[in-house]
Parts: C-alpha cells; structure tokens; sequence
C-alpha cells in the first residue's frame, strides 16, 4: 500500500476557506492550533478588570507564526511546479521557509541582514539547510532585491506579498473566534511588515460574517491595534523609515510591504497604531516571562507592551476581552534574555553546606 501522510496543519482543518482543492499535495508540519492563553497574573498586577489572552505563536513547528503562511505559500509553489523558494528575512521567515522547502523537497535562498537576526533564527535556518545569503544591508534592502532576483531566477517569493501567506495566516483568527466562542474587542499585534495584521483583519472578516461559523457573533469584529518599536515606526508617523533600529530585530523594518492593507485593517476596524521605546517591550517581555511563564521573543511582546499602555490610559477599557498575539518563541532570541535578565546564575562548590547556603539565603 502506497504510504499516506496524515495531515494535521491548519489547511486540513480549515480546508473550505483556503484555495485548495482535495487533490492537493499538501506541505505541512502540524502548524496552527496554538493555544490561546489567558494570563492570570498580569491583570491583577496591573489593577485593571481585563480579559487579556495570548495566542501564542510561538508553539509552531519552528516557533513563529510563519508557518502559517508558509504551509500554504510552500503547498501552492509546489502546485506551480517551483523548485525553489527566496525570502528576505529579519529570521522567523528564513527559518520557517527553510523547513516548509525540506517539506516539500525543494530549495529555500534566504536573505539576511548581516549580524541582526537573533541566533536561534541562524541556527534553525543553517540546520535546515536552506542557502543562506548574508547582505551587508537591512531587511528592506533585501527585499528590494528579493523583487529584483526573481526576474532574473526561477525562483518564488514566500514573504507575506505572496497572498497565499495571508490566507494562511488569518487562520489564527478563525481559531481565536472558535475558542472563544466570540470575537474579542480588541486585537494587538506587533507590526513590522503588516502582514500578520492583514492577515488577521481578512480572517476576522470572513469568519465573523459568515452565518455558517458562529451565529452569535456574525458582524462583530474586533478593534486592531497595532504597535511597532519607536525606532522603527513607519505607521505612527505615515511614511517609510530608512534606517529602522530596535533590540526587537524581528520588527527592525522602515519599509513594510502591506502598507495600504494595514491601514485599511486600521481604519476599518477603528484601530490605531502606536509607537513605544525598546525599554517598554523587553519589560513587557519580561513580565509574562515572570508573572505568567510564556517566553516569547521581544518582537512578540510589543503586542502586551501597547495593551499595557492604552489599558492604563484608559483607552482600552476595563471589562474588554483582549487578545495579544505572541508571534515568536522566547528560545529564538537568547542573547537579549540573557542579556536583560537581572538576576545571573551563581556557581557554588559541589557540596551539600554551598547548596544548602544558596538556597537559604534566597528563601
Ligand atoms: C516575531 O521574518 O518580517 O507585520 O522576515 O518575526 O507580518 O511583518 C518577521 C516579522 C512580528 C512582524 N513578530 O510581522 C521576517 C519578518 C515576529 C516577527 C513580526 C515578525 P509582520
């Protein structure tokens, strides 16, 4: 008997809103069905009466929510016949491109900004063994070229401009609406391509419209908000950045490719964007580190950084039902966790009295 791969990503579970038909030779990983976390903690200390939940993203297959989009960029450019897949890259697509191409048996180029994507991201790329294609330039110069090289090679684009990594990603809103049971008032995001919050808004759209999903909720969709590092922010200030700069590397991005969609999610929804420094983020990143055990990577923490800061204004009310996507796993950053973290390991002799002495003193 031929040998049948089970499938368990989120084009099987969601097949009648993607466009794939059931002959489709399907790339998948087990992406999707993520959990939707409520923190316990976090509320209490802030003082505040909210629902804030956290779609943690970074329980993917390879710890970011791009294997979304790539199941089924990667399953459609193989339906096309391509052989080989390009990206450029802050790192979470690399590595997520890099595995859907093992998948799928053909070949991922990957472009990276010289010496700032976090390790994690290079290590995952290189052992998947994708071609890797350092620039001595940022992620939008390597995107320029990426648009440039296709003309000139066989290659595919899997970055969120290819639309089939936006109908993979509004899945994550059809997941949110089915666990909830109801649309959450608020949606926060970090932003740094626009993708994801384009991808988010399209599936809260279709999903919430339509009768046959969830009765109870048919029109309600949620406010988007979306917040980005105050050293790269082009949505707060209406144009695009030439030199972004932020510790969270996976957002460092001055010219983001979904600009008129993310603005359309925006206005559509009667969301905003916001801006905040560095400092705001790893403490949010910290925080449900310490107070709710979720380690996600700075970038992610932006999206509970900005709720943070518009519940304490009051701007997002108490008695809202909040969800914040985490987009990357802590593990992909370690250098910055480490290097932010106040309290460093002490070593102490091997014996009973040192131990006893180190726990003691810390009781
Ligand atoms: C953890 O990997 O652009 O607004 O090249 O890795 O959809 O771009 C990563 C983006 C948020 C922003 N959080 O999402 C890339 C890349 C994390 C990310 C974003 C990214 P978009």
């Amino acid at each position: 008997m031929a040998f049948r791969p089970r499938y368990t990503g989120l084009i099987e579970r969601y097949q009648e809103r993607l466009p794939f038909g059931d002959d489709a030779r399907i790339i998948s990983i087990g992406e999707g069905n993520t959990p939707l976390i409520q923190l316990q903690n976090i509320p209490r200390v802030i003082g505040k009466e909210v629902e804030i939940y956290a779609k943690f993203e970074g329980l993917n297959p390879t710890g970011s929510f791009k294997d979304r989009g790539m199941t089924t960029a990667v399953t459609q450019a193989v339906s096309e016949g391509s052989e080989a897949i390009i990206c450029a890259s802050t790192g979470n697509t690399s590595a997520s491109a890099a595995a859907y191409a093992v998948r799928a048996g053909i070949k991922a180029f990957v472009i990276i900004p010289d010496g700032k994507i976090a390790q994690g991201k290079l290590a995952q790329t290189l052992m998947y063994g994708a071609k890797v294609i350092q620039i001595k330039g940022n992620f939008d110069d390597g995107m320029r070229l990426v648009k440039e090289v296709v003309d000139h090679a066989p290659v595919t684009i899997v970055n969120s401009i290819n639309p089939y990594r936006i109908e993979g990603q509004k899945t994550a809103a059809f997941e949110i609406i089915d666990e909830l049971g109801t649309v959450p008032d608020y949606h926060c995001l970090p932003v740094g391509n626009a993708g994801n919050i384009t991808a988010y808004w399209k599936g809260y759209q279709e999903y919430s419209t339509d009768q046959g999903a969830l009765k109870a909720v048919v029109n309600k969709r949620p406010i988007m908000c979306g917040y980005q590092a105050a050293g790269a922010t082009p949505f707060t200030l209406g144009y695009m950045v030439d030199e972004p700069e932020t510790v969270a590397t996976a957002i460092r991005i001055g010219h983001p490719q979904s600009w008129d969609s993310a603005w359309a999610a925006k206005e559509q929804s009667g969301g905003w964007f916001d801006c905040f420094e560095d400092v705001k983020i790893l403490e949010a990143q910290k925080m449900l580190s310490a107070y709710e055990g979720v380690f996600c990577e700075p970038a992610s923490a932006t999206s509970l950084a900005g709720a943070l800061k518009d519940i304490a204004s009051g701007k997002i009310p108490e008695g809202s039902k909040i969800v914040c996507t985490l987009t990357g796993n802590g593990l992909k950053d370690p250098d910055t966790a480490i290097a932010q973290s106040a309290i460093k390991p002490s070593t102490v002799d091997a014996e009973l009295g040192a131990v006893k002495k180190a726990i003691l003193d810390s009781l």
